[in-house]
């Protein structure tokens, strides 16, 4: 077993990792975690959609596209004491990192991303972890969060570069890991990951973890989704993903990224405690609590801390890997807007499902 951290990791491998006997899979895994981690402290997080619904990509997995027909609502930016106060209220259930979610394509300068880093200022200041997707991200955008005292930027690979291309067309695997770059360039730290469940292959799954534990650093955090397969999108037809993938993919994922958080992220409302028990196990540290994803159910969040009895687990503390960035105010900031339009691709091929859930939308619309 090694305990280093590698960069170098090769899909065959990571494929013949993924495919071994569960029994030896577990146990490689779990004694990985241990060197690494304090096995019996999960970190719980709280996501906070701040902008939901009416977004312009195409994501095929995604109930937030305005071009699908789902039942989620679209609404404006969250108040900056609406956000204080649901943080406020997840730090008392034992959270202590909030991830806030906008279904923006890309983050525009202005009055909205100004509210969104008073939101920043007011999380830090309350003691917690702060993480925010938004979109794709210049440099300058990224220096901004960062001085307001964000602590992790989320942005997702979600899949192989190659099946890439069958998820989305609206934008492409390059400008994910241009954004990953920006973030990189100041004192935040990166989480990104991906969703199982798409159609896509074994070496698909591989093929996303080649290109997260090749960045060097890796990123200190990586959600692992199952899909939660939405009506009116896509993927609403997508059979769910079997309890083994899930802890096949934990454990891979935390054997070819030994110091990163893995989170067990989307789906766990279709898991039993036996199946999370056995994610924790395999690596898995963090878990996303309250009623709600962003806009899609997830267990309650007393069943969960009942979960956390029964199995000895206690609520991660914030800041154990680094210290709390300080928070500058907004009239003392450095960086100045500099309003760039920066030419994000628009690969515009075409994916069938996606037109047809787009066509069957406008129809249900009219
Ligand atoms: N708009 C921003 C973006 O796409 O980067 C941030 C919000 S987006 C909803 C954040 C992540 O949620 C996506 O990258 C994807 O991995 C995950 N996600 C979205 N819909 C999902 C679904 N139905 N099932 C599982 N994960 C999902
Ligand atoms: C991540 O990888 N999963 C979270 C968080 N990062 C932002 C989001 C899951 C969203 C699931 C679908 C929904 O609730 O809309
Ligand atoms: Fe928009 Fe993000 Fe959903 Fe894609 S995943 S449709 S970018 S909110």
């Amino acid at each position: 077993m090694s305990t280093t951290t590698r960069h170098n990791w090769t899909k065959e491998e990571i494929i013949a990792i993924y495919n071994k006997p569960l029994m030896d899979l577990l146990f490689e895994a779990a004694s990985i975690h241990r060197v690494n981690h304090d096995p019996n402290v999960v970190q719980v997080s709280t996501l906070l959609s701040i902008k939901t619904g009416g977004c312009p990509e195409d994501c095929g997995y995604c109930p937030q596209a305005a071009r699908y027909h789902t039942d989620v609502e679209g609404n404006d930016l969250m108040s900056v004491s609406t956000v204080k106060a649901q943080a406020l209220r997840a730090k008392s259930s034992g959270s202590s990192r909030v991830c806030m979610g906008a279904a923006w394509r890309n983050v525009k300068d202005g009055p909205e991303f100004d509210q969104v880093l008073e939101m920043v200022r007011t999380i830090n200041k309350l003691d917690m972890e702060v993480c925010c997707t938004l979109g794709m991200l210049t440099e300058n955008q990224a220096q901004r969060l960062a001085e307001a005292g964000l602590y992790a930027y989320n942005h997702n690979l979600d899949t192989s570069e190659e099946y890439y291309k069958e998820v989305i067309s609206t934008r492409g695997f390059e400008d994910r890991l241009q954004t990953i770059e920006n973030v990189r360039k100041t004192n935040v730290t990166v989480c990104s990951g991906g969703i199982i469940g798409m159609g896509e292959s074994i070496e698909d799954r591989a093929g996303m973890l080649v290109a997260l534990s090749t960045l060097n650093p890796q990123p200190e955090s990586v959600p692992i989704n199952a899909l939660v397969a939405v009506e009116g999108t896509p993927m609403e037809d997508e059979k769910p993903v079997e309890i083994w993938e899930m802890i096949r993919m934990v454990a891979t994922t935390r054997i070819v990224m030994p110091e990163t958080q893995v989170r067990l992220s989307a789906g766990r409302t279709q898991m039993s405690r036996e199946g999370q028990a056995m994610c924790f196990f395999a690596g898995a540290n963090s878990i996303f609590a309250g009623d709600k994803l962003l806009t899609t159910p997830n267990p309650d969040v007393n069943e969960d801390m009942k979960m956390f009895e029964l199995l000895g687990l206690q609520p991660q503390k914030p800041f154990i890997k680094l210290m709390q960035p300080e928070t500058v105010e907004a009239e003392d900031s450095k960086f100045q807007a500099l309003g760039e339009k920066p030419k994000w691709s628009r690969p515009e091929h075409k994916i069938e499902r996606n037109l047809e859930a787009q066509a069957k939308g406008k129809e249900i619309q009219k």
